[in-house]
């Protein structure tokens, strides 16, 4: 049994839901899990034996023009490291979570092992402020191990940050209690779908990265060939616009926004396809959830896309911004029932057999027990 501290950002997001996930898994193995974030993290919803959580205060001084959150936060961990005796402390992200870890391993009396997984938006954050490039470093390069979420992000941050340090892969994995194949007519009913029409289905933050307005253009399409609805779950800075769109485009009663959700499972289960047509993507838990509920999914050819799609089996992979043939894959999927069938069951083993929960969680524990024994 070990004490593993995790942080993450806690609010709603694939990395918040890993880390909680994760850590919750490693609880039912007998480990003692402290969380120690801003807030509760949103799928830490009841109690749960073996974990504790520890909430990050902030002072309001007024000198400080900026409330020091990562200050707060590094004093916390230190302060649990210490009280809680941690093994390990298990970090989200390198900005600013790694940085703030590597502080508290400095200030704490109790030894303890820093490992960080990167998600993705610390790398392509650097695309847009350079200087913020030596602190990522730093938090890589003084962890006591180092994971990524897929390969191309490994890669990705190799040629970005110019890192010589070995970067493990563990891959997202998914949760089997909550993603599994379940049909709701009832859910179906209360969003008044009626039972021949085709569900598509979209979840992002509405960041510009993930390309809604792509979506949307795609299910224009399909749309015009197939009875079918699209559901958009999520809110964020293009919400407002890509509201306008579909007003444009005349798709009102076609397309519901169903705005941030905290358990999507069922919805996305009721689901006929997922689409995720972003041109910066780490990985794409999403995609990985619909798998899981025996639902196929499009996705462009960029970052970890592809590592978890497999193309012409459990899904498609087009180029960015290719609507036109997005639609047509989608088209030919969802008027084929044989083809559906065949690519849901192998969405489903395909979720199964690579990223289900014992594997990944093990490549975790084993990941702890090398940094352990390196001393
Ligand atoms: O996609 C986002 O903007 C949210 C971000 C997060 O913190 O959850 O997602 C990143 O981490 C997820 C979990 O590992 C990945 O599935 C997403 O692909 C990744 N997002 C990006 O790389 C843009």
């Amino acid at each position: 049994m070990k004490k593993i501290g995790i942080t993450c950002y806690p609010t709603i997001g694939g990395s918040g839901v890993i880390a909680t996930e994760l850590g919750k898994k490693l609880a039912e193995k007998g480990h003692e899990i402290h969380f120690i974030t801003s807030s509760m993290p949103f799928r830490l919803e009841k109690v749960y034996v073996n974990v504790y959580y520890h909430q990050v205060e902030i002072s309001h001084y007024p000198v400080f023009q900026y409330p020091p959150y990562d200050l707060a936060l590094a004093a916390k961990m230190a302060e649990v490291i210490d009280r809680e005796k941690l093994d390990i402390l298990h970090v989200h992200y390198a900005m600013p979570h790694a940085i703030c870890g590597i502080l508290a391993r400095d200030m704490a009396k109790h030894p303890v092992k820093i490992v960080t997984t990167l998600h993705g938006t610390d790398i392509t954050v650097l695309g847009i402020d350079n200087t913020l490039k030596p602190i990522i470093r730093h938090g890589i390069e003084q962890s006591d191990a180092v994971t990524t979420v897929s390969d191309s992000l490994r890669k990705q941050t190799v040629d970005m940050v110019d890192i010589k340090k070995e970067m493990h892969v563990i891959y997202n994995f998914i949760n089997e209690n909550e993603y599994y194949p379940k049909k709701d007519e009832e859910l179906r009913h209360q969003f008044q779908i009626k039972a021949s029409d085709k569900i598509l289905v979209h979840i992002s933050n509405f960041r510009k990265v993930k390309r809604v307005q792509d979506i949307i253009d795609t299910f224009k399409i399909v749309n015009e060939n197939i009875p079918s609805k699209l559901l958009l779950i999520g809110d964020g800075p293009e919400f407002a616009d890509m509201a306008q769109h579909v007003h444009d485009l005349g798709l009102e009663t076609e397309i519901q926004f169903l705005g941030k959700q905290n358990n999507v499972s069922d919805i996305v289960a009721m689901a006929d396809l997922m689409l995720l047509m972003s041109e910066k993507e780490s990985f794409g838990l999403v995609l990985l959830e619909a798998m899981a509920c025996g639902v196929p999914g499009i996705g462009t050819d960029v970052g970890g896309i592809p590592e978890v799609l497999t193309h012409g089996e459990t899904g498609y992979i087009v180029e960015l911004g290719d609507v036109r043939q997005a639609a047509a894959y989608a088209v030919e999927l969802l008027s084929d029932p044989d083809m559906q069938k065949q690519f849901s069951q192998a969405a489903l083993d395909h979720a199964r057999t690579h990223f289900s929960s014992e594997k990944i969680v093990n490549q975790y524990e084993d990941l702890y027990d090398r940094v352990l024994e390196e001393g």
